[in-house]
C-alpha cells in the first residue's frame, strides 16, 4: 500500500536498519526503542493487524515467529525476550501493518504482560 509507512520501509523508500529479511518477512530496529533491543518483525504482504489474520494468510504469522526465533538467536537474547503485537486503536496500534515487537536486552518487568 503506497501510503503505508511499513510498506514504504520494505520498498526502501523510507530508510531502516535491517536485521533480517527473507521472501516474506522484513525485520528492522524500532525508531524509538523501548528496550535495549527493540526490533519490529513485519510481513512483506500488507496485512492490517492480527485482527485480519485468517485461514488464507495465517501462514504469515507463522513466518513471523520463525523469523523471531532466528533474530533472538542472532541478537544474543538467550536469557529471554518479549513479543508483543498491538491490534487496533484500543490495542495501541499506531501503524496499521501487522508487526511484532521483539523487546529484550534487559530483564523486563511483569507488567504488560
Ligand atoms: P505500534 O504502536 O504497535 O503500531 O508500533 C509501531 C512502531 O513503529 C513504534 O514502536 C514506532 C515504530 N515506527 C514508526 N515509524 C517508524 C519508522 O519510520 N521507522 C522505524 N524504524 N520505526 C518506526
Amino acid at each position: 500500500m503506497s501510503d503505508c509507512i511499513f510498506c514504504n520501509i520494505i520498498a526502501g523508500k523510507i530508510p531502516s536498519t535491517r536485521v533480517y529479511e527473507d521472501e516474506s518477512i522484513y525485520a528492522f530496529r524500532d525508531i524509538s526503542p523501548q528496550a535495549p533491543i527493540h526490533i519490529l518483525v513485519i510481513t512483506k504482504e500488507h496485512v492490517e493487524s492480527a485482527a485480519k489474520l485468517n485461514v488464507g494468510n495465517s501462514h504469515l504469522a507463522a513466518k513471523c515467529f520463525e523469523a523471531i526465533a532466528i533474530i533472538a538467536e542472532s541478537e544474543g537474547l538467550k536469557d529471554g525476550f518479549r513479543v508483543i503485537t498491538n491490534a487496533g486503536k484500543a490495542g495501541g496500534q499506531t501503524v496499521p501493518h501487522l508487526h511484532f515487537h521483539i523487546l529484550g536486552g534487559k530483564t523486563l518487568g511483569e507488567g504488560l504482560v
